[in-house]
């Protein structure tokens, strides 16, 4: 039997979607090793198990032709200097790209590819981010009090590879320095 058309909403200023299948709540204990300054970390997860962001899906069969669709929240916050953000990850299926639209919030889009390349894209409500295939991804909310909320949409065979990135995290970092936000090196990283 055919899939019938479905239509959902995401109602003004939550953005999450009347119609959600899987609620993810991914939180500091989750993100071990992916902050700079692990000893802020540790301090901060001895304090609370803080939620820094979550991804509510519309789920749909994980087959080529299908789209998995959503909506994801980076809540406001830091660990030392460092804005909350994603895991990241390149797609399992590493040929498939994704289309994000910031809905609400500001920050910043870092991606990569396993040959070298970087690029860091500002984001804030009404952008469109075009995630080429072979390019890891993840988002910081860089706002001191909203939420960084973003409409997302990618082919439901792609799955997820969160392993590359754990090993070393991304190439740049989102930091506050001096009362700025600013995109740095990850010294993880060595230099060529
Ligand atoms: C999935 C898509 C988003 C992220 C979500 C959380 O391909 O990019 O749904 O899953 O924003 O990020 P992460 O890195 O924890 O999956
Ligand atoms: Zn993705």
């Amino acid at each position: 039997m055919a899939d019938f058309p479905f239509t959902f909403d995401m109602p003004f200023p939550r953005w999450i979607p009347t119609r959600v299948d899987n609620h993810i709540i991914r939180k500091l204990s989750a993100m071990r090793g992916q902050y700079q300054d692990g000893h802020a970390y540790e301090e901060m997860l001895k304090n609370e198990d803080t939620v820094i962001y979550e991804v509510y899906e519309v789920r749909r069969p994980e087959i080529a032709g299908e789209f998995l669709m959503g909506v994801s929240v980076v809540h406001p916050g830091m660990v030392g200097a460092e804005f909350f953000m994603t895991k990241g990850h390149f797609h399992r299926l590493i040929d498939t790209a994704e289309v994000y639209l910031c809905l609400s919030g500001e920050g910043f889009m870092l991606m990569e590819t396993p040959e070298g390349d970087a690029s860091v894209n500002p984001i804030s409500p009404g952008r469109v981010l075009y995630v080429p295939p072979r390019w890891a991804h993840r988002t910081v909310s860089t706002s001191r009090q909203q939420d960084l909320v973003f409409f997302f949409a990618y082919p439901a065979n792609a799955g997820h590879d969160y392993g590359t990135i754990e090993k070393k995290g991304f190439r740049k970092l989102v930091m506050e320095v001096e009362g700025q936000v600013q995109v740095v090196d990850n010294p993880r990283w060595e230099k060529p």
